[in-house]
């Protein structure tokens, strides 16, 4: 092998690593308990707040099934592909506000099972489950 195809394989190597380490240390907490502090319940309905900068907070949400629900999705100077939401359980995709609240509207009947939503690449994603 030549001096470039070594040197690449190296640097590849070294993106991917750093890739994988920032990864597991964003996302390593609360992975199985599923965070319920980012929703709130009143009057028979619930908000489920995530914010999407870099990514999305929290990732995985445990909420209640068969309420009415709204997500709210906030962005704050967002420039990054997690502007570009996907929830493919709604038929939902947008291009989000660089700063700004979305809400998105969930039924009773759509509130069930787990929901995903994610960027339009699937590079970023999160998780609320219904029960
Ligand atoms: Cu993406």
């Amino acid at each position: 092998m030549d001096k470039p195809i070594i040197i690449s394989i190296i640097i590849s190597g070294l993106l991917i690593g750093g890739a994988l380490w920032f990864v597991s240390g964003k996302s390593g907490e609360g992975i199985n308990a599923g965070d319920t502090a980012s929703v709130s319940a009143a009057g028979g309905k619930q908000i489920i707040d995530v914010s999407a900068k870099g990514g999305y907070s929290p990732r995985l949400i445990s909420a209640k099934a068969g309420l009415p629900t709204t997500l709210r999705v906030k962005t704050n100077g967002t420039f990054d592909c997690s502007a570009s939401l996907v929830i493919p359980k709604l038929s939902y995709q947008k291009f989000l506000q660089p700063s700004g609240i979305e809400e998105i509207a969930i039924t009773p009947e759509q509130a069930r099972g787990t929901m995903r939503g994610l960027c339009s690449m699937g590079m970023y994603n999160f998780q609320i489950r219904f029960q």
